[in-house]
């Protein structure tokens, strides 16, 4: 069996966003992944996330690679647009989705072999062009579905649970992330929901490529004494230099915080990041001592989580390419095609 369907009756008296769903309107097939597995955790923030901005589901693509990270998307968003692609090839079906249909709300969901090997190119293409979208990577460290091979994100000296070394140094998706144009980038837990719930908020309502890496542990086959992507080491060596309140247009900003702790970004939609800052010497909107940050933590084996880089004055590759305000499938012919006299101008113009 490869999926199992929810019973679809539900208690009357459900909490209710402002469009009337509950957050049950957000599930979708139930889980077939290993019992204790990060990634369902983060199908969860994601639900949460999608309820609590009251998203119309008809308004997101899904879109996934191959691997249990790229199957989650089946138990999400049920009333969603969703395609599950080709291994590593999730950012390019993304991109061409997105510039087909500006209207959606692009969610690509990936795992660390999806992205960081056979996708590392598509990854990082989709990162420099600035494509508006979420792009999740569940990083567990090794290739789940095919039992537990060392992916590319794994550390140099981490062991397999046969006690094996990985010999390779890793490749830290975030640094790659902010050094090739991301606007908003961010690491998280999938053990820490109040961390992920606002970060994937803030992520879907940035106005460009808005990438999270989220520590997913594998239960089955990395979550032992020797690796750096269990539950037990990242709990201890987890270092949150910021938390996220994510505020939506209308809501009242009632905490108070002391001057320099805090940074408040306004989108384009007229929400607020509300950025606590837990350590004064980072400065999220810096993109070179952002990472200047994460790689002097990383040397001493913390894992750095929260909103590490931020751009408040992104834009996306719709403005970079001057693309069509609407939809393609929504243009006429008499669009589609200006007609032999167009052409004809056309042409003379390059004889
Ligand atoms: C072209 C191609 N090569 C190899 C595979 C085999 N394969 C399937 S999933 C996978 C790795 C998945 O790892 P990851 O993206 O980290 O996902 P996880 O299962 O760990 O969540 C591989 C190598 C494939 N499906 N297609
Ligand atoms: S093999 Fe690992 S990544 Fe895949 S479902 Fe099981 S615990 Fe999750
Ligand atoms: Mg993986």
């Amino acid at each position: 069996m490869t999926y199992l369907t929810k019973p679809k009756f539900h208690h009357p008296e459900l909490p209710k966003n402002q469009l009337g769903y509950t957050r049950r309107d957000y599930e979708a097939s139930t889980s077939t992944l290993c019992a204790g597995c990060g990634h369902d955790s983060i199908s969860a923030a994601i639900i949460e996330a999608c309820y609590e901005l009251s998203i119309a589901p008809h308004r997101v693509a899904k879109i996934s690679g191959i691997g249990c990270s790229s199957k989650t998307p089946d138990y999400f968003l049920g009333n969603s647009h969703g395609f599950n692609s080709v291994h590593g090839r999730m950012p390019s079906v993304l991109t061409g989705a997105n510039l087909a249909n500006r209207e959606l709300l692009y969610l690509g969901v990936s795992g660390d072999g999806d992205s960081a090997s056979i996708g590392f190119g598509q990854f990082s293409h989709s990162m420099r062009r600035g494509v508006n979208m979420t792009y999740i990577v569940e990083n567990n460290g090794v290739y789940g579905l095919t039992k537990g091979q060392f992916s590319a994100t794994a550390d140099r000296g981490a062991k397999n649970k046969r006690g094996v070394a990985n010999l390779d140094e890793a490749i830290d998706m975030v640094s790659i992330a902010i050094q090739l144009g991301a606007t908003y980038v961010a690491r998280s837990f999938s053990g820490d929901k109040e961390q992920l719930v606002p970060l994937i908020k803030g992520a879907m309502a940035h106005g460009g490529a808005a990438f999270i890496d989220v520590i997913s542990p594998c239960v089955t086959f990395n979550n032992h004494g020797g690796s750096t992507k269990s539950y037990d080491y990242v709990r201890q060596h987890n270092d949150a230099v910021s938390r996220i309140d994510f505020i939506t247009p209308g809501q009242e900003i009632t905490a108070q915080y002391a001057p320099g702790e805090l940074i408040e970004v306004s989108n384009h939609d007229g929400s607020v990041l509300r950025l606590r800052k837990l350590h004064a010497d980072h400065d999220p909107t810096d993109r070179y001592a952002a990472m200047n940050y994460m790689h002097q933590h990383a040397a001493h084996g913390e894992v750095v989580t929260g909103l590490l880089y931020l751009d408040p004055l992104a834009t996306d590759l719709h403005t970079a390419l001057n693309t069509c305000a609407v939809p393609l499938a929504s243009l006429g012919p008499d669009r589609l095609c200006p007609g032999a006299a167009a052409l004809e101008k056309i042409n003379a113009a390059l004889r």
